[in-house]
């Protein structure tokens, strides 16, 4: 078991929706965090509560500034892990700005890994992505069938691919590759943010969901306190859990549900029940996605518990509230 009392750790994309929340578990569980973000996406409101903490520290740095790693340690010192959710997130914009998506989500993660080796530091934690299978029809998905042959359907896609592929090359490197995350914080504003903070969205301002296609494609939904156990598992910082080998891995539930199940489920939840209206699939959309999740129950013990009803749930709570602030 790794000795928690003040685990060094740096977090970037720490203004995010998922950074946010790893980085108050992190300082809950008594670790110093380092947060970086160039709120290019990231909000300051993810980061309120964390800001009073003496045990987090925050930088307004982009992940491409020069010697990042080194320039943290100097003020830190000794840091020893590093997760590494900073990226460009929407994949429109990385079909508009492939050289851009190259250059941070593949290229300034390589040079972070080395620092990170060169430095010390005893893990790397990369946020992969579903998107690194393409649109590969053997589901459930498992870690070796995103290779070389892959074909991937953005520059955001290939890009986590490599820079996933460069992370389990390294020795301290895990690539956490998850699938459709939610929860509390995911922004609802654009028609390529995430399907559940849209539906959670246009229930409590009561619109009718739109489904785009016929709903009967699926995903594999993980809420984001699942997601955040994963980093601890892979970091080794999970308490009873074996530590697992450098390596990739798929973060998802293994459980498949249709855009036509979600929608019913939080009109249910949000007990609202305007018939939904079915606009035309969306181009590039992927059918169906679905994780094998045994690599990382194997070799870290962790698996999803939050069933979708109760993330659903807690994502709903937490948007009615956002509404009245
Ligand atoms: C996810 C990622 C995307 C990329 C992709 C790779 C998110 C938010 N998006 O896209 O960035 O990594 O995976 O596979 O994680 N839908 C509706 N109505 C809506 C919104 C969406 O029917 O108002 C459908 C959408 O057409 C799709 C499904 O819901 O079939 C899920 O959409 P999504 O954008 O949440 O996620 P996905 O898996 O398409």
């Amino acid at each position: 078991m790794t000795n928690l009392h003040g685990a060094g750790c740096v977090v970037t994309g720490v203004a995010g929706f998922v950074g946010s929340h790893l980085a108050e578990r992190l300082v809950n569980i008594g670790c110093r965090v380092v947060g970086v973000d160039d709120f290019s996406s990231g909000r300051e409101e993810n980061i309120r509560s964390l800001k009073d903490s003496d045990r987090f520290a925050l930088h307004n740095l982009s992940i491409r500034e020069n010697g990042l790693i080194e320039r943290l340690c100097d003020l830190h010192g000794n840091l020893q892990f590093c997760f590494h959710l900073a990226a460009i997130v929407s994949v429109p914009y990385s079909m508009s700005h492939p050289d851009e998506t190259m250059d941070i989500n593949f290229r300034a993660t390589g040079a972070l890994i080395r620092d990170a080796h060169r430095l010390g530091f005893k893990r790397f934690i990369f946020a992969g992505s579903a998107a690194e299978y393409g649109n590969d029809r053997r589901l459930p998905l498992r870690e070796a069938y995103a290779d070389g042959q892959t074909v991937h359907l953005s520059p955001y896609g290939r890009a986590k691919y490599l820079a996933s592929t460069e992370t389990a090359a390294s020795p301290l490197g895990v690539a956490l590759r998850f699938f459709n995350i939610y929860g509390p914080r995911q922004d609802p504003g654009s028609p390529y943010s995430g399907v559940i903070s849209r539906f959670v969205d246009m229930a409590l301002e009561r619109k009718p969901l739109t489904i785009f296609g016929d709903g009967l494609q699926t995903r594999d939904f993980i809420y984001v306190s699942d997601v955040v156990e994963a980093y601890l598992a892979a970091a080794g910082l999970s308490m009873s859990n074996p530590i697992p080998p450098a390596g990739i891995y798929n973060v998802g539930t293994g459980q498949a549900v249709t855009i036509r199940q979600l929608a019913d489920t939080i009109m249910n939840l949000a007990q609202y029940s305007e018939p939904v209206r079915f606009l035309p699939e969306r181009p590039g959309d992927i059918r169906h996605s679905l994780a094998d999740v045994h690599a990382f129950e194997t070799a870290a013990g962790w698996r999803a518990q939050v069933p979708l009803s109760s993330g659903l749930r807690q994502t709903l709570l937490w948007a009615k509230k956002a509404e009245h602030e």
